[in-house]
């Protein structure tokens, strides 16, 4: 008898204990974050990470009784790196869903594990427009290169840029921006003379732009992705390029705002087309920007701390909507077709395309209250990614 009760006690705290951990475990929303922490996409990483946590401080790390684990990785952009860690977090992790991704090549890399194992994948970065065709469950927050490169061939030739070469990184998004800028340029009467395109690691920009010299167009359309801009500005001024009569222009990678305050006069009058400023006036955005100041040393967020923001805010509203027990599909159906205010404006994730829909401004860098900026001075509303059904 005795025995006995002491099996049924011993069983019952077994079963507690088992319960208590599946309880734990089963409480617990587990978010893959894997960026590029160091080398040379080192800053997109901070940025993304740090937007990340900000947006966990000010929305609690607990939503429908679930709790929040974030799990930061560095893939150093490598995309063999991408795609192992992707693996270790579905497989050992178990992580629900899996976000970041700096660079085209990391964010394709991870495609088909996201396919396989039916685990949402937040681009938040990379801006190639055929990731999101890469599978099903990539749902995208940053922008593309072709919706931010053709706002810009529209608004060159009705001033005075006609004759343009473009230079760009020799990989997905720099192809994607010398096609798309390209063609509408032509359409619009304009004509790209030259197009060049860089490599992506350790580019030396100082043969290329010898050869913008003496090609002499009214502007040099440049895409480099962020983080790579200072050296392209400073070469080009070193060179004489503006003094010779060459107006740089590019999307607003090249001017990014993670860079842009140290480059120096130079740079006041660039013209970029591009979906974030650090600059952009609303309410929404001074708060984000006033934020993430304050968490981060006086660091000023730019584009892909937007991505990275934004990208936690579709996951922490589909968790919501799903009220936590929702798997991959549920949370891809929740992800899909969120509308909300962004700090760089109303964004919207198509449904059909699982691509982000925002305004593109046109902005011109001065100087105000004593630093550099890309002041708006146009915009142009909810402009799909051109790049799908073509
Ligand atoms: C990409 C596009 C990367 C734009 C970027 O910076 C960027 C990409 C790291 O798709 O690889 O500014």
């Amino acid at each position: 008898m005795q025995k006995r009760v002491l099996i049924g006690a011993m069983s019952m705290a077994i079963a507690t204990l088992w319960s208590g951990a599946a309880f734990a475990d089963g409480n617990t929303f587990k978010i893959g974050l894997i960026l590029p922490m160091t080398g040379q996409q080192a800053t997109t990483g901070r940025q993304i990470e740090a937007a990340a946590r900000l947006y966990m401080a000010q929305n609690g790390d607990t939503v429908a009784g679930k709790k929040i684990e974030l799990i930061v990785k560095d893939d150093t952009s490598v995309p063999d790196v991408t795609k192992r860690m992707a693996q270790e977090l579905v497989v050992n992790d178990k992580v629900n869903v899996l976000a970041g991704f700096g660079i085209t090549p990391s964010a394709l890399a991870v495609a088909p594990i996201a396919t396989q194992s039916k685990t949402p994948e937040v681009v938040m970065a990379a801006a190639t427009s055929s990731i999101t065709e890469s599978s099903p469950y990539i749902i995208r927050t940053s922008f593309t290169l072709p919706q931010a490169s053709v706002s810009l061939a529209d608004w060159a030739p009705k001033n005075g840029i006609k004759k343009v070469v473009t230079l760009v990184s020799d990989y997905g998004p720099g192809i994607d921006a010398e096609k798309f800028f390209k063609e509408r340029l032509t359409f619009n009467g304009g004509q790209v003379i030259e197009s060049l395109r860089v490599p992506l690691r350790g580019p030396d920009f100082a043969p290329f732009l010898q050869k913008v010299r003496d090609l002499k167009p009214d502007a040099l359309f440049v895409f480099v992705p962020s983080g790579a801009g200072a050296a392209v500005m400073k070469q080009f001024l070193e060179r004489g390029m503006d003094k010779a009569g060459i107006r740089l222009i590019g999307t607003g990678d090249i001017t990014d705002d993670d860079q842009l305050n140290d480059m120096g006069d130079g740079a006041l009058g660039v013209v970029t087309s591009h979906h974030y400023s650090t600059y952009h006036q609303s309410p929404a955005n001074k708060k984000f920007v006033e934020a993430f100041q304050k968490a981060n040393k006086n660091l000023r967020p730019n584009f892909m701390a937007v991505g990275g923001y934004d990208g936690m805010r579709v996951i922490y509203e589909a968790l919501k909507a799903t009220k936590g027990n929702g798997g991959g599909d549920a949370l891809l159906a929740a992800m899909k077709g969120q509308i909300f205010e962004s700090p760089r404006g109303p964004v919207f994730i198509d449904a059909q395309t699982r691509d982000i829909v925002q305004n593109i401004y046109l902005r011109k860098v001065e100087r105000k209250e004593g630093q550099l900026y890309n002041v708006e001075f146009d915009v142009i509303k909810d402009v799909k990614d051109p790049g799908k059904n073509r």
